[in-house]
């Protein structure tokens, strides 16, 4: 395996609500040049791909991303050397959701929840993406609040729909996650209800995994190589979590973590590019610098990717074909070991990058300049 033109082929993608203002639910801290429009948060997606060289494309979340011309916006975007990657969709935050949305028991909000669904597929036309990715805050608070199979019903067929309206080359990609906003029931809560509805719909669904989705302990890995067995993985939401979606840095947490993910995706030939999987970052930047914060994640999922290619995988089958435990796990952890920053450094410099990505942001003065450009009108925000 060449580890080098593997790591140069590798593409992830950044989310344009990590560049706007973000936080808890109990306080959002504003930061001076933070975008005020989804031109700016392309260009400051741009410039994480100006210095690593690996982030060639932005996903949009609608309505925060919405604009009048969609065609246009693809056009700055491509002036910029990216592209528009993920749609996003968002019936999460209006105020008809409080119960649901395509599981709303109302027919009448379940149908305004499936529009917004197909308008993203037509923003999809519009600006040449691949991926419509779904994520439902659907689910209830209390035992008996709406019937739980029937909840089922109104997804899978509002999932239908939106599968019919998809274009040749457009894909589905269903997300899940644990619990909140709905705290006792949630519709899609887990791999297992994203894969089956999946399954249902056919060969352009796929389940997108956001690593903050799951309940502590959970055997993410595990998940990712049962998805590639089956064909049925989609895209990652990359991020680091403590206790439930915190929604930090990916990598940060635990890049133990992040490697083990990244050797099953080695593992299963699902890095390149040509794969079709979707590496996107889903994260908040709260309380840090937001564009080298970007620069840090996406350096992260590089070290991972890095190590996970390292791994001796003729050693490895050879000590499990064995039984050879202690040997099997030490090849493993020897890869995980490898300060991979040098390499990766020399595959910058080769490509006519600075080695320090986060350094080179600093000194650019592009930081300074949003400060200065960027004052007055309407910080952007993902509306906590
Ligand atoms: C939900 O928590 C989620 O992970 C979905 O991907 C949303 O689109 C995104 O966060 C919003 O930040
Ligand atoms: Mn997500």
């Amino acid at each position: 395996m060449d580890v080098k033109a593997a790591l140069r082929a590798q593409r992830i993608e950044t989310p344009s609500w990590a560049y706007a203002n973000s936080g808890t639910r109990f306080k959002v801290f504003p930061q001076p040049g933070v975008p005020r429009t989804a031109e700016e948060k392309i260009a400051d997606a741009a410039t994480v791909h100006r210095f690593t060289g690996v982030a060639p494309s932005v996903a949009l979340h609608i309505p925060w991303d919405k604009v009048d011309d969609y065609g246009a916006l693809t056009a700055y975007a491509r002036d910029l050397g990216i592209e528009i990657g993920a749609i996003n969709t968002n019936v999460f935050q209006d105020e008809d959701y409080k119960l649901g949305s395509v599981t709303n028991p109302d027919a009448g909000i379940r149908r305004k929840a499936t529009d917004h669904l197909l308008e993203a597929i037509s923003i999809m036309d519009a600006t040449g993406s691949r991926d419509l990715k779904l994520w439902f805050s659907d689910g209830i608070n209390y035992p008996g609040q709406d019937d739980i199979r029937d909840r089922q019903d109104r997804l899978a067929a509002a999932l239908r729909e939106t599968y019919e309206r998809l274009g040749e080359n457009q894909r589905m990609l269903l997300e899940y996650k644990l619990f909140e906003p709905a705290f006792y029931a949630t519709d899609v809560p887990d791999w297992g209800t994203s894969y089956a509805h999946c399954v249902e719909l056919g060969e352009k669904a796929t389940v997108c995994i956001d690593t903050g989705h799951h309940a502590p302990g959970t055997n993410i890995e595990f998940i990712v190589a049962f998805l590639l067995r089956a064909g049925k993985l989609g895209a990652f939401d990359f991020n680091s979590r403590f206790y439930a979606d915190d929604d930090l840095m990916v990598g940060a947490a635990d890049p133990f973590q992040l490697f083990r993910i990244m050797y099953e995706i080695v593992r299963g030939d699902a890095l390149d590019p040509a794969y079709g999987i979707a590496f996107m970052l889903d994260q908040c930047h709260n309380i840090e610098a937001k564009i080298p914060a970007i620069i840090r994640s996406v350096m992260n999922v590089q070290e991972a990717t890095a190590k996970a290619l390292l791994v001796d995988r003729t050693a490895l089958r050879a000590a499990q074909q064995a039984g050879n435990v202690l040997e099997a796990n030490a090849v493993l952890m020897d890869a995980y070991n490898t300060d991979v920053r040098p390499l990766l450094g020399e595959l910058r410099t080769d490509a006519g990058l600075d080695p320090d990505p986060v350094a080179a942001y600093a000194r650019s003065g592009y930081q300074e300049k949003i400060v200065a450009e960027r004052a007055g009108g309407t910080q952007a925000g993902w509306g906590a």
